[in-house]
């Protein structure tokens, strides 16, 4: 592993209990917002973000993630942004919470394409296609290498090796040609 530094959350024997009786339970409602494929994706996507797998999104693994993307001048400022609406260490459902509020009644294909668009800030459309391959094949855990050469064919990455992540959503999500269950 790459990575230098110790998380907190890491060390810490563990987090400590939450009061007994979970007054109304606001954050276990957002699992009934989406369907559990939906969910599913949700945690594909946290756990790619989590790079240190500690169960928790911070500062550090987003700026890893964007390391990962070939981006290593993030600034701090940027990452903040994306914390922001956090008060705390982003576990899977807080980081549930900050997209339930977004993507209530979201298909499956715009989900994980804003999924994508978190590594996307600049909005360019666009991502390595390195990230995309690893993130597929390591991470969702549905992608042979052989699916991905098929993908890449139909959909080639640019010759910087920038993959317009949109038609690959596309194709996740609908499948190629094919597009009936
Ligand atoms: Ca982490």
């Amino acid at each position: 592993m790459f990575y230098g530094y110790t998380s907190p959350f890491h060390l810490s024997p563990k987090a400590p209990k939450k009061a007994k009786k979970k007054s109304a339970d606001s954050n276990s409602n957002v699992f009934s917002i989406f369907e559990q494929s939906q969910i599913q994706e949700f945690k594909e996507a946290f756990t790619i973000m989590d790079q240190n797998r500690d169960g928790f999104i911070d500062k550090n693994d987003l700026r890893d993630t964007f390391a990962a993307l070939g981006r290593l001048n993030v600034k701090q400022e940027e990452i903040d942004e994306m914390l922001k609406e956090a008060s705390g260490p982003v576990n899977f459902t807080i980081f549930l919470t900050m997209f339930g509020e977004k993507l209530k009644g979201a298909d499956p294909e715009e989900t994980i394409l804003n999924a994508f668009k978190v590594f996307d800030p600049e909005g360019k459309g666009v991502l390595r296609k390195d990230f995309v391959t690893e993130m597929l094949t390591t991470q969702a855990d549905r992608f042979s290498p052989e699916e991905m050469e098929q993908m890449f064919a139909a959909f080639p990455p640019d010759v910087a090796g920038n993959l317009d992540y949109k038609n690959l959503v596309h194709i996740i999500t609908h499948g190629e040609e094919k597009d009936q269950e």
